[in-house]
């Protein structure tokens, strides 16, 4: 069966893994700590980076987005990505801002509350968490604001890598316990909420809070 490496605390790691379920692809997970740059490790990625399938071949296959797209093209239907060339182009911006800017600031928040403390033994900064999302999240969450749907599709109206893209790093701070403040981005957070509540999603959820937990103590991710 096909292999499916890293935390699953890993945004990329989430977004891969819903694209799996999403597609009904069985596959296993296993644990690897990216931060460990293990010699087993760099020769499947070079880049030292999670999310890699390993195919049933022995084959690794890396990065969320080369993975999804390989995905797609090995199990079309459900479609992940738009057909219309414009809207999948706004697809893939979207998983772009997902994988970027989204990630960075969520996972600040997860590393301020989760790893940080651990890591250095003191308490969760607040002040310091505030004034970061005070600063970092308004662009950013602000745009989204303004494109978030109705429905559970972000573009054309139909759920896909873009909604996977932008939910899977918000998810980070739940995790974190600082949850999306709901008063301020209400269209998204409703958006994300219905994303993240979804089937595929919620089948990571207990390997997910399992990760935090082994965060919280050790502050490094969990191996096999
Ligand atoms: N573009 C890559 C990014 C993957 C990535 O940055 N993964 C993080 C975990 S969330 C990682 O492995 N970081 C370890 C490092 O950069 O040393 C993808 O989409 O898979």
């Amino acid at each position: 069966m096909r292999k499916l490496h890293g935390p699953a605390t890993s945004p990329f790691v989430r977004k891969t893994w819903i694209a799996l379920k999403e597609k009904g692809i069985p596959f296993e997970h296993r644990q690897l700590d990216p931060l460990a740059k293990t010699a087993s490790f760099l020769k499947m990625n070079p880049l030292g980076r999670v999310p890699i399938l390993e195919e049933e071949d022995g084959d690794y296959l890396c990065d969320s987005s080369a993975i999804c797209d390989y995905l797609e093209h090995i199990q079309p239907d459900p479609p992940l990505y738009p057909a219309d060339p414009r809207d999948r182009a706004k697809a893939l911006w979207y998983e772009e801002y997902g994988d970027t800017l989204l990630t960075q600031i969520c996972a600040r928040v997860f590393w301020m509350h989760i790893i940080i403390p651990v890591r250095t033994g003191t308490p969760v900064d607040a002040a310091e968490v505030a004034a970061f999302i005070d600063e970092h999240f308004p662009p950013a969450l602000g745009y989204l604001e303004r494109q978030a749907p109705e429905g559970d599709g972000i573009v054309a109206g139909r759920f896909g890598i873009a909604d996977i893209s932008l939910a899977s790093p918000v998810r980070l701070l739940d995790l974190a316990g600082a949850p999306l403040d709901a008063g301020r981005w209400p269209r998204f957070e409703a958006y994300y909420r219905r994303i993240i509540g979804r089937p595929s999603a919620q089948s990571i959820v207990q390997a997910e809070v399992a990760a935090t937990e082994v965060f919280r103590t050790t502050g490094n991710a969990p191996v096999e």
